[in-house]
């Protein structure tokens, strides 16, 4: 299966190397030309990553940077906003567009800030949030521990049932009747089936919490039409905007309309100065491009490939958390291997195949040294590899993780060049030709 990519024009900037940068400092110009390198050469399986268009790297390095904006369209700190405004609302509409949305804040700096943001909007410190456990998929900023958001709140954590590596809806609900969390969160960083948005709806409103909805890994998969949406259910969104959303680092929040005025006090002036302008204007381009045709064949097409490659992983005896995947999202125990999470994630970096490490539910490894290892497949798709490409690249995997328990490295440095093969015959988009 084969969809189309955003554009990566061989006539851009970008392929002409940087020269004001290679003139000014060519140890820095070095180091991005190297990325490019690496980037162009391997195979990216990191879930959370992904290529962006030439459009949206330009955008996100013009002079936009240089002017600041506190406040919003038509209610700044700062004059001289004559296209700061148009470049916001622009951004604000299309993700009011993009999502259907009542209202949008494109001003989060990232993930966190965004998710800050909204216990500063609708919770006091110390009040009980509820959020999944992050050792079960969740993220830190649903009120682990370790984070801001389980030191300053008091978090209560659900996560995936021992058997099957689903919620347990039942669970959840007795938690939050329970605990009458102010929040309730759902999403995270490592969940490969739905969301089930209606059922953490139904809870949130017997328990009379305010449901967030971390749409951050799927928001391109839900502008695509690939996922269902968390908007009629979920009192807030929150999002990255350059995951499979394929934009710039950075996020946004967004409601119905009575709540923003909440989520907008708690961004700024609460949690943030002045908006990245020049990031602002790169999430309008990429809300663009999420707007067109090609972007539901994009987002179809990357969850097609993760079916297909869960298929050719379990084909070759790997054990998958929750039996396969729904989404983009692939997160693999690979006890029954006999190779932990991190040795054959380093192991497969040698390869040229980029993953990360992860824990899996109820791992007894610790997250520094995992039984787990988190794949996706937003970036290969962005290249145009469809679900026949997906047998090799299980194979891969499959003779890295064999070469890691064995310490062949041999074994991995010929996958590395065929890797790399397969990676000349589909440019990514945004990269210069070397
Ligand atoms: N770091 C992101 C991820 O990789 O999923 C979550 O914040």
């Amino acid at each position: 299966m084969t969809h189309p990519s955003p554009s990566s024009s061989p006539s851009s900037p970008n392929t002409l190397s940087h020269p004001a940068l290679a003139a000014q400092d060519p140890e820095l110009a070095a180091l991005v030309g190297a990325e490019e390198q690496l980037q162009a050469d391997t195979l990216r399986l990191i879930p959370s990553e992904n290529y962006v268009s030439t459009a949206v790297l330009e955008a996100s390095g013009t002079v936009l940077q240089n002017k600041y904006s506190e406040g919003y369209p038509g209610r700044r700190y700062y004059e001289g906003q004559q296209n700061i405004d148009p470049v916001e609302r622009l951004a604000v509409d299309r993700a009011k567009s993009v999502f259907g949305v009542e209202h949008a804040n494109v001003q989060p700096y990232s993930g966190s800030p965004a998710n800050l943001a909204v216990y500063l909007a609708f919770a006091e410190p110390g009040d009980t949030v509820m959020g999944m456990a992050l050792p079960m998929g969740g993220h830190l900023t649903h009120g682990w521990g370790v984070s801001a958001t389980g030191k300053w709140f008091r978090g209560v954590q659900y996560g995936v049932r021992h058997d099957t590596g689903l919620i347990d809806f039942d669970e959840v609900r007795d938690l939050a009747l329970k605990e009458r969390p102010k929040l309730i969160f759902c999403g995270g960083t490592a969940l490969p089936r739905t969301i089930d948005f209606a059922a953490f709806a139904e809870i949130a409103r017997e328990a009379g919490s305010v449901l967030v909805a971390d749409i951050a890994h799927i928001a391109g998969l839900i502008a695509g039409g690939a996922h269902p949406s968390p908007v009629p259910h979920a009192d807030v969104i929150s999002t990255t905007t350059h995951k499979t959303l394929r934009g710039p680092r950075g996020a946004m929040l967004m409601s119905r309309e009575e709540h923003a005025k909440a989520i907008d006090k708690a961004v700024f002036p609460g949690l943030q100065g002045g908006p990245h302008n020049q990031t602002t204007a790169a999430i309008a381009v990429a809300l663009h491009e999420a707007s067109q045709p090609s972007f539901r064949d994009y987002a179809h097409a990357v969850v097609a490939n993760a079916r297909a490659l869960a298929e050719a992983l379990l084909a070759r005896g790997f054990d998958l958390v929750s039996g396969g995947t729904d989404n983009h999202l692939i997160l693999m125990d690979l006890t029954p291997k006999d190779v932990p999470g991190k040795v054959a994630a380093k192991a497969l970096d040698r390869a040229g195949i980029v993953v990360n490490y992860n824990t899996v539910p109820y791992d007894p490894r610790k997250p520094f040294d995992p039984s787990g290892v988190r794949i996706g497949t937003p970036s290969l798709t962005s290249r145009g590899l469809g679900t026949q490409h997906m047998p090799t690249v299980a194979e891969w995997i499959d003779r890295g993780v064999a070469a890691a328990r064995a310490g062949d490295e041999d074994a991995l440095t010929k996958i590395r060049s065929e890797v790399a093969d397969l990676m000349a015959a589909h440019p990514a988009p945004g990269l210069p030709t070397h």
